[in-house]
């Protein structure tokens, strides 16, 4: 049987960075994209490295050849002008998903975002926490090309049969920092998980799910991500004691919810 090829743009990022030595493992090679250059010879034997943009058709054209599933996490990760939001971002996604359409990549792994929906109010939709798939109230133009991602996962789903997942994940890092990210914290092997969960699931489909671990103070739903055989087995209270002394806000986007509107942070 040949090696799984995995496609995962934004290799060089926070998650990409924590993702890589995660999801390596025998029968697998990982194709990483960045326009941070990756040394290959640094990064083990069961890795590729393409070094361009997400904007890059005929990269994207490249680096999806032979591959059997794509993680796209690249792209501008906070506030940004709306110029540069929409050639990253929104550009960027639907090159990515068009690129995969074309090579016949069945599966497609979207890095959405919570602020797609950082207007939503915390505890709204009940003890149970938001519904992975409540409408989108972005709180930024980053938000909105999140809502724009999972559009457009949406899209080509519905009309080429790929299976995408969109993660609307929370706060990705080694650990919590604040008192927000002690309910929204994803912890880097929980997100191996959870990508490791769409990878295998069986039946193409879409869907939008909560990238967050089972945090004490969690205020979104695990129930989508359960019916996919996403366990998480972290939780951000064990740090509770290390982050400074604070209050949850109110909307779930936190302080994206007050920045000024396309201004780079
Ligand atoms: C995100 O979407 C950002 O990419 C990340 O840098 C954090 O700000 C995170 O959300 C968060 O809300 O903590």
């Amino acid at each position: 049987m040949s090696d799984q090829r995995i496609l995962i743009t934004g290799a060089a990022g926070i998650v990409g960075t924590l993702m890589r030595p995660r999801l390596a493992r025998p029968g697998r090679i990982l194709r990483l994209l960045d326009i941070a250059p990756l040394d290959p010879a640094a990064l083990g034997e069961q890795v590729e490295t393409i070094t361009g943009s997400v904007t890059d058709a005929e990269v994207l054209a490249r680096a999806c050849a032979g591959v059997d599933a794509v993680i796209h996490l690249g792209g501008i990760s906070r506030e940004d002008d709306w110029e540069r939001i929409l050639e990253v971002n929104i550009d960027g996604t639907h090159t990515v998903l068009e690129a995969a359409r074309a090579a016949g990549v069945p599966r497609v792994i979207l890095a959405s975002s919570n602020h797609a929906v950082g207007f939503r109010r915390i505890g709204e939709d009940g003890p149970d926490g938001l519904a992975a798939d409540s409408s989108t109230r972005p709180d930024t133009y980053y938000g909105v090309s999140k809502a724009a991602m999972e559009a457009l996962g949406s899209l080509y789903h519905s009309r080429f049969g790929m299976d995408v997942s969109c993660l609307r994940i929370g706060s990705c890092f080694d650990r919590p920092a604040d008192v927000r990210q002690l309910s929204l914290w994803l912890s880097p092997q929980d997100c191996a998980r959870l990508l490791e969960a769409c990878l295998s699931t069986a039946e193409p489909g879409f869907r939008v799910l909560w990238g967050v671990s089972a945090n004490t103070r969690a205020v979104v739903s695990q129930a989508e991500g359960e019916r996919i055989g996403y366990r998480s087995l972290d939780d951000a209270e064990v740090f509770a004691d290390q982050v400074p002394p604070g209050e949850l806000p109110v909307l779930l986007g936190g302080a994206f919810c007050d920045i000024p509107l396309g201004q780079h942070n």
